[in-house]
């Protein structure tokens, strides 16, 4: 009996010990299962007694359960430091969460070199007082070709080789000129607008044909327009993109039967002095056909020729934006591939 006294005493010194060093609910589920489980050490504590004579039943039994009730305060008053211990812990992590912290691999947003290229243009002709105007992509016979003084069987729509659609009459525009004709039929002169685009053609695709690319159309309409407003607007234009003051321009004839004259405009190579692989080594970038506007074009958007002149142009502004970031193949800039467009 003095035996079970001495248990009883070392065993709340004991349980004392191991709680004051219990720190999550783990290790206290862990203490409660040695001391407080049906094969824990009260239980067996409480299984000694058997044996035992009536008196000393009736004095160690209630020390028994004494110990037992202060053991199972201690656990429970335990158990809620712990619970309040844990909340403070979430609320202190919620107050300190940083939005910012979690940066897995930055993704970063930007324009496309076409729509960089597209936009430096449009700002370019908008100083100049230009409108800018748009077309449908899906046109008419009439406003891509007859109204352009291309009528049916005329050998020039061989220039241009046409996506038809089932829809007799219907294609997908081959250049951004049908624009001038719609613009001219709801706009009276003065006229300076320019029309970005997409255009198709059935063509093979090489490192600077696509069969859909970018042009822009320009067109100024005025009394007395002369080709030398026309060369002085696509000299500024040159100037501005390739940020010099010492490109030069050269004038070819050329043919498009919607502008008399008609011309090629080739800039000098903003590159290089004496020849280099985007020149192809002569010095000279072709990159704009223009002129003025023919007489039979003007009257289809309703405009009296012998009032007013004007002239047009038709950049290729892939080309432009091939050259304005030396891309060396057309493809890529509708590839989608994210290691190209990260570099602009
Ligand atoms: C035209 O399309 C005329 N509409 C341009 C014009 C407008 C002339 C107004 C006169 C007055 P052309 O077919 O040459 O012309 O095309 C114009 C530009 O588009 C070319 O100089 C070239 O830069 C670009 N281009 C033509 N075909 C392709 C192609 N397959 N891929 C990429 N760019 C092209």
């Amino acid at each position: 009996m003095p035996e079970l006294k001495k248990d009883i005493s070392n065993t709340k010194k004991e349980f004392s010990v191991i709680l004051a060093k219990v720190t999550n609910e783990n290790e206290l589920e862990k203490i409660r299962l040695t001391f407080l489980s049906r094969q824990g050490k009260i239980a067996t504590l409480m299984k000694s007694l058997k044996p035992l004579s009536l008196d000393e039943k009736k004095e160690c039994g209630p020390l028994l359960n004494k110990l037992k009730q202060e053991i199972e305060l201690l656990y429970k008053t335990k158990q809620k430091e712990l619970a309040v211990q844990q909340a403070q812990q979430e609320n202190l992590k919620q107050k300190y969460f940083d939005v910012s912290a979690y940066s897995p691999n930055q993704l970063y947003g930007g324009l496309t070199p076409y729509s960089q290229v597209a936009q430096m243009v449009e700002d370019i002709f908008i100083s100049m007082g230009y409108d800018i105007a748009d077309g449908p992509e899906v046109e008419t016979d009439y406003y891509n070709f007859q109204a352009l003084n291309i009528p049916e069987n005329h050998p020039a729509r061989d220039m241009q080789d046409t996506f038809w659609l089932d829809v007799p009459g219907m294609l997908l525009r081959t250049q951004t000129s049908p624009i001038q004709i719609r613009y001219m039929e709801n706009n009276k002169p003065p006229i300076a607008v320019i029309a970005p685009g997409r255009t198709y053609r059935h063509e093979a695709t090489d490192a600077s044909h696509d069969f859909t690319f970018a042009q822009v159309e320009g067109l100024y309409i005025d009394k007395n327009v002369s080709i030398s407003h026309l060369l002085a607007t696509i000299k500024e234009l040159i100037q501005k993109i390739f940020d010099s003051k010492k490109i030069d321009i050269r004038v070819r004839p050329g043919y498009f039967p919607f502008v008399e004259p008609a011309v090629e405009v080739d800039f000098s190579c903003p590159f290089c002095k004496s020849g280099c692989s985007v020149c192809k080594q002569t010095r000279w970038i072709e990159l704009v056909p223009g002129g003025l506007v023919h007489p039979n074009v003007l009257r289809h958007g309703g405009i009296d020729p012998s009032k007013y002149s004007g002239f047009a142009f038709g950049l290729g502004l892939t080309r432009l934006v091939m050259l304005k970031y030396a891309i060396n193949d057309i493809r890529l800039l509708h590839g989608n591939k994210v290691d190209f467009l990260q570099q602009f």
